[in-house]
């Protein structure tokens, strides 16, 4: 019976930490790379995003020139995000990507942007 009444509490225990876990809110956020070209800026972008705190998920779609982050707005902020893409060598919204990081990048994803 002892054992029971353990391994209930114990049933319990992991119910209220796996909801816990789900309470952390994500946003998403679409920000433009208009200057990616290929697979490696895709994997470039996503790496640089994933270094931040508080990121969930990264999509990279090269074709739409759009990424989708999935992250926690109480970690990081969309402007951090945009600044990680730019110092990667990427244009993000608005802001144009960081020159030595896009010197950096290799000869197939330099786009020269307008
Ligand atoms: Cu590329």
């Amino acid at each position: 019976m002892k054992k029971m009444l353990y391994s209930i509490a114990y049933f319990v225990s992991v119910l209220v930490v796996m909801s816990c876990g789900k309470e952390v809110k994500t946003e998403k956020a679409i920000v433009k790379i208009p200057t990616s070209i290929c697979g490696e800026c895709a994997n470039t972008i996503k790496t640089a995003v994933m270094k931040l705190d508080g990121i969930k998920n990264v999509d990279v779609n090269t074709d739409t020139k759009l990424a989708m982050i999935e992250f926690i707005p109480a970690s990081v902020k969309v402007s951090e995000i945009e600044d990680a893409i730019v110092m990667s060598g990427y244009g993000a919204n608005d802001k144009a990507a960081n020159k030595d990081a896009f010197e950096k990048l290799p000869d197939c994803c330099r786009k020269e942007e307008k």
